[in-house]
């Protein structure tokens, strides 16, 4: 009967759907999986982008500090495990290494029982690409008994940190983490160094304290508080009931920084802040964050603490303009960065992943530039959430927010809050070759597919990725 020969098609058109979802899933599934071990240019090359070979191919070791000049400043750190805590030097934080601008730093790192082995990255620290500590890119993790020495000039001035780059999304917040402070030449003045940090299951601490910390101050001084946020998601600092000058964003000084009051300051995970803040005459002055705060005065003087104001600071438009070094309107290369979220697989894994311009795992695109290319790039996020951006090797300044203009000060960071909506304008000269890392330094975003690379032309890496390469930077 007629009925029944419509049924029979529609049941076969049906199984015939099903195959073909079956057949496009396992196509999905299958185009995902990345190779037991792949160099990180041959996945962006499945993608598309071929490292150009026009110049003879240099690897990443390659790029070295000086290495007939000797060390300026030594340093041992020594990873280990003590209960669920990962220390440097049995502490966590690690110790607070302190150098001058110019030092030729050396630091051996030695594990000595992290069973997934470890690395140091120096989050915004522009170093030579082979010194950037991301296991699987510019080194191989290193195992326990082994040791690995980074050296590297500290060229810049200011608050940056360390942390592990091997399954950085548990080893930082466990604990593997320091701060990293370079002063001028001819030092720095009375300062303070603040971690803000929440090891897991527990409330967020400041230096590894929970609750307040204390520091003497003379009153009347003048302290640099050289604050960073270590944590995966941003927060908010201010100083209780006082006036403060935001000095240095992510390592770079404000030009010409004005006194705020009644203002708080976004530093998303990566970031740092140092603020001027003057302790009273009487009383001390309290810096605070959610949960936490450092009170700086005389032993046993009072500060009260105070709710957190509900304006922001904008470095949009608070200082001063200055030269940026580059014209970004005669940009060589202009990229875009739209960060988004969708189903999908993940090598192999299905879940609701980040994406890159659309695209997700092996097939997300890398950032190819020359040495000396001025660069634009257009950060854009609809996923939903937010992301804490962290590009290594170079700091940019931000042009343009939202359609807004920036009228401040050079706004240059190495780590950037990016909201969901958020239409960023950044701009940066390419002035440090090699294969660096472009994430979300929340990370296990960046271990849910929120990374991607800044690759120059002709560089290449004889270090590998992959499930049986024993590397895994997120
Ligand atoms: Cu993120």
């Amino acid at each position: 009967m007629k009925g029944q020969g419509i049924s029979r098609v529609v049941r076969l058109l049906g199984a015939g759907g099903v195959g073909l979802v079956l057949l496009l899933t396992g196509w999905a599934w299958l185009n995902s999986r990345l190779p037991d071990t792949y160099a990180v240019t041959e996945m962006h090359a499945h993608a598309g982008q071929h490292t150009d070979q026009r110049v003879p191919a240099r690897s990443v070791i390659d790029f070295v500090a000086d290495v007939s000049r000797n060390a300026d400043v030594k340093v041992e750190l020594v990873a280990g495990t003590e209960g669920n805590r990962l220390t440097f030097n049995a502490t966590s934080p690690g110790p607070t290494i302190r150098v001058r601008q110019g030092d030729l730093v050396e630091v051996v790192l030695r594990n000595q029982d992290v069973p997934d082995g470890v690395t140091v990255h120096w989050h915004g620290v522009d170093v030579p690409n082979a010194m950037d500590g991301v296991a699987g890119v510019t080194q191989d993790a290193v195992r326990p008994g082994e040791a690995f020495t980074y050296r590297f000039v500290a060229e810049q001035v200011g608050t940056f940190w360390y942390h592990s780059h091997q399954v950085s999304h548990q080893q930082v917040i466990r604990g593997l983490f320091g701060a990293f402070v370079i002063e001028p030449a001819g030092g720095a003045g009375v300062e303070a160094v603040a971690l803000l940090h929440s090891y897991p299951g527990e409330s967020r601490s400041l230096n590894g304290t929970v609750g307040e910390v204390r520091q003497d101050a003379h009153p009347g001084e003048r302290v640099r508080v050289r604050i960073a946020n270590t944590d995966n998601s941003p927060t908010v600092v201010w100083v209780a009931e006082g006036a403060y000058r935001l000095l240095a964003i992510d390592g770079t000084d404000v030009n010409e920084p004005t006194e705020v009051t009644g203002r708080k300051l976004t530093l998303t995970a990566g970031a740092r802040a140092d603020l001027e803040v003057r302790v009273p005459e009487s009383g001390a002055a309290r810096v605070q964050a959610p949960g936490v705060s450092l009170v700086l005065g005389p032993p046993g003087a009072m500060a009260p603490e105070s709710p957190a104001p509900t304006e922001f600071l904008d470095p949009l438009s608070y200082g001063t303009p200055a030269p940026l070094g580059f014209d970004p309107a005669t940009a060589d290369l202009e990229y875009e960065y739209r960060i988004g979220r969708r189903p999908g697989f993940l090598d192999g894994r299905p879940g609701y992943w980040w994406t890159i311009n659309g695209k997700m795992g092996r097939n997300v695109p890398a950032f190819m530039v020359d040495p000396g290319d001025v660069v634009v790039m257009r950060l854009s996020n609809r996923s939903g959430e937010v992301h804490p951006m962290h590009l290594h090797g170079h700091h940019y300044v931000v042009l343009e927010r939202n359609g807004v203009a920036a009228t401040g000060s050079p706004w240059w960071v190495d780590s950037l809050n990016v909201e969901n909506g958020d239409d960023f304008v950044v701009g940066f000269v390419a002035d440090n070759p090699g294969l660096w890392m472009d994430h979300c330094h929340n990370l296990p975003h960046a271990r849910e597919g929120l990374m991607t690379h800044l690759m120059y032309n002709g560089v290449g890496t004889p270090f590998l990725l992959g499930r049986a390469s024993g590397n895994q930077p997120e």
